[in-house]
């Protein structure tokens, strides 16, 4: 029963609703409090600490199509693998402005959140996405760069950069993603998206770093997988002048495209997305006649695919010269030049006047190398080009900006058989899985000294000892160290047999737990999974080099926009140590890492619910598996370790100031931190549960949280049932 004051307290509050709207609102509220969504919001709150009941609890959200949930500020999300109604402008409206815990788990709320900070507090804010391939990432990055685009301001030059930002997508994808076993739309390229804003919040500007194109899937995909989506837009899409200009037909015809027996794609048609991909090259700036020579160029690379070679003398010959003029042609190039640059190989012996030239004929095989080896670069260059020429259109000049990035990356994968281009991707993923934990942690540890407030570290998995196996140099030379190694010292050596002895080298170097050499393979154990690596192909694809006469060949190209992707001065590279693949991609991550440290993180891990792309199954086992490789206990732990709940005096004391009557319904007159301890002293809430920082209340388990909740529901309902008695009577 309710005693007068509390009866006054409930009609002070229906007053607070006085119109009939805001009543229903009221009453809506306290009813969808009741009918809480299928497990708990935010995983730090989970009953018992196990994998199992993380799993379970995403399981139970699945089943009832909740794809969000947290623990504490990380977003997890599973793929639903269907369209959901759950985003567009009017979920943005609801999210827009909001804190994080004041809705349910979305991204949106973490878009917002990354959004607020970078306009209030001014500093540069990184979303980091991850999760094996097929999670959701792209897709989540690109739900993020809409809601910015969405809540952030209008005027002329700032809507032109947004529609480049948002049309820089379909232009990637085209060229960047292709279809593999894992995803219908995998991401064949890493991609951190800076975009820029003035001091007003608004988008001046942005800038795209791309990291290792997976290029090797120009030349050949696995059976089931696709080339890159360009070639197959261009072949379903080109208008006929096109078709006729650069002799496009039907994916089938060409050897680049015909080997894998894959042409089409569920849910994906290639001739609409045709349209969506030259409208984004409009958007982007890039005008008829370049489009015209980046097609061309698409067009070049299929038909220097259909160049074959057939055995004579001690060399080969071309088998259909037709095919080779054509090719030619559309390169720029005369086909005598392109033939020989085929056909031999210019090697020269000693040095000054005692050098001696030779130029040596290729067998088939070795010129369907050259060959290529000459498409894949040409792809490749056109990719990084594409990249620079998106970044030119949004390049903002003003340096006076405020950076809000996303980062998403090509995810972990295992494939039957893995090679060099798996390497990479899967150490990628082992580097952003370090700076989860480190800034994680860090970010914990750091508020709690902040704050002044003590606890106790936690134990959690380190996979640094996998970075290193990867990548260390010194004391103990890691995997690429010895791949650089070996590529150095055999020049002379058949690609097979520098594989092998690459193979010989790990073997007799490495010795981590982590590491496990075999007759034609190594597995290096990753934190997501253990996987069998072949190393055919490693040295080179590490090695990463064009033969000079094949790059003065192509420097023969009259046309400028060919010539451009070869500014190889092939006189001077001699002698100089040559840039491996390997190289490179730790050193762009190295640069990542650094990028991604200097700004306040924001964590997107994403889920896999099945092998199938099916929105309905959850597979237990799979996802068990990615509950433990994510570390998503270790992550609940480490909140919970300390404090699972903390909020600002003030934030803090607005919310559950009604539970009080020292602090409601008249306001606690005072600083904000001693109401606090004034309303929990009220309470009787153990002192050990809460503890005081400089600006923030921390709350040590969840259960005290319940608690406070719970209280704090049932005044709701009381007041809710109050409210709707006395609408009655006043009706
Ligand atoms: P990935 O980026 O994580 O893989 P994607 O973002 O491409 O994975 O997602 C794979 C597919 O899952 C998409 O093409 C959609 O069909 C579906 N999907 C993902 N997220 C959603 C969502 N929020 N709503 C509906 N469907 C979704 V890779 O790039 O392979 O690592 O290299
Ligand atoms: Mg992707």
């Amino acid at each position: 029963m309710f005693g007068f004051s509390d009866t006054h307290l409930q009609i002070n509050f229906y007053f607070l609703f006085v119109n009939h709207r805001n009543l229903v609102i009221y009453v809506t509220m306290a009813y969808s409090a009741k009918k809480k969504q299928a497990g708990v919001d935010d995983m730090v709150l989970i009953s018992k600490l196990k994998d199992e009941e993380v799993m379970e609890n995403l399981k139970k959200r699945h089943a009832t199509e909740v794809i969000y949930t947290y623990i504490s500020n990380v977003l997890i999300s599973v793929n639903p693998y269907k369209a959901l109604p759950i985003f567009g402008p009017d979920q943005v409206q609801e999210y827009r402005g909001k804190f994080r815990h004041e809705l349910p788990p979305h991204i949106y709320a973490l878009a917002e959140s990354a959004y607020k900070s970078l306009t209030s507090e001014g500093e540069n804010q990184c979303v980091i996405i991850s999760g094996e391939s097929g999670a959701g990432k792209t897709e989540a990055s690109k739900l993020i760069m809409q809601y910015v685009a969405a809540v952030s301001g209008k005027g002329e030059g700032v809507e032109r950069v947004k529609r480049i930002i948002l049309d820089s997508n379909p232009l990637l994808e085209a060229f960047g993603n292709a279809k593999t076993l894992r995803n219908n739309n995998s991401s064949r390229f890493g991609k951190y998206f800076e975009i820029q804003f003035d001091n007003k919040g608004d988008p001046v500007g942005g800038k795209i770093t791309n990291y290792l194109l997976e290029k090797s899937r120009v030349i050949m995909q696995t059976q089931g997988e696709r080339n890159f989506h360009i070639f197959y837009q261009l072949c379903a899409g080109a208008d006929q002048s096109i078709r006729d200009e650069y002799g496009i037909s039907q994916a089938s015809d060409y050897h680049y495209l015909n080997q894998s027996g894959c042409y089409t794609v569920d849910n994906i048609d290639d001739a609409s997305e045709y349209n969506d991909t030259i409208k984004a090259m409009d958007t982007i700036g890039i005008n008829a006649h370049q489009r015209k020579e980046i097609l061309k160029l698409v067009a070049g690379i299929l038909w220097l695919g259909n160049i074959s070679f057939v055995e004579s003398g001690t060399g080969s010959e071309i088998s259909d010269p037709r095919i080779l003029d054509f090719a030619s042609d559309l390169l720029g190039i005369q086909s005598q030049v392109l033939k020989d640059a085929l056909l031999f190989r210019i090697i020269t012996t000693g040095f000054g006047k005692t050098a001696e030239v030779f130029n040596v004929p290729q067998t088939p095989d070795q010129a369907t190398h050259i060959r290529d080896g000459l498409a894949k670069t040409l792809y490749d260059r056109l990719f990084t080009w594409l990249v620079g020429r998106i970044n030119d259109s949004m390049d903002s000049k003003n340096q006076d900006v405020k950076l809000l990035s996303v980062l998403d990356i090509y995810g972990f994968e295992i494939f039957d058989k893995n090679g060099f281009e798996q390497f990479c991707i899967n150490y990628v993923n082992e580097k952003l899985q370090q700076i989860f934990i480190e800034l994680t942690l860090k970010a914990e540890q750091e508020e709690y000294a902040q704050e002044g407030i003590q606890w106790e570290p936690i134990k959690y998995f380190n996979n640094q000892v996998v970075v290193d196996l990867i990548e260390s140099s010194k004391p103990k030379p890691g995997i690429f160290a010895i791949l650089d190694d070996t590529c150095a010292t055999t020049h002379a050596l058949e690609s097979n047999v520098a594989d092998n002895k690459l193979l010989t080298k790990l073997k007799e170097s490495i010795d981590n737990d982590n590491f496990v050499g075999r007759n034609d393979d190594f597995i290096v154990k990753h934190y997501a999974g253990n996987v069998t690596y072949s190393v055919d192909g490693f040295t080179d694809k590490n090695k990463d080099q064009l033969y000079n006469t094949l790059i003065e060949c192509m420097q023969s190209s009259t046309m400028p926009f060919v010539k451009q992707f070869f500014p190889e001065n092939t006189r001077e590279a001699s002698g100089k140590k040559p840039t491996t693949a390997g190289f490179k991609i730790k050193q762009s991550s190295l640069e990542l890492i650094a990028a991604l440290k200097k700004c306040q993180p924001h964590y997107i891990r994403c889920m896999k619910p099945n092998e199938s792309k099916s929105s309905k199954e959850f597979d237990v086992k799979r996802m068990l598996h990615q509950v433990k490789y994510l570390g998503l206990l270790e992550n609940i732990r480490v909140r919970r370790a300390g404090y699972a709940y903390r909020q600002i005096y003030d934030k803090f004391l607005e919310r559950f100031a009604i539970l009080s009557r020292k602090t409601w319904p008249s306001p606690f007159v005072g600083e904000s931190k001693q109401g606090c301890s004034v309303l929990l002293k009220d309470l009787n809430i153990d002192e050990k549960e809460w503890q005081m920082g400089k600006t923030k209340m921390f709350l040590r388990s969840p259960e005290t949280l319940f608690d406070l909740e719970e209280r704090k529901e049932k005044k709701f309902y009381n007041s809710a049932a109050l409210v709707q008695r006395s609408f009655r009577n006043f009706k």
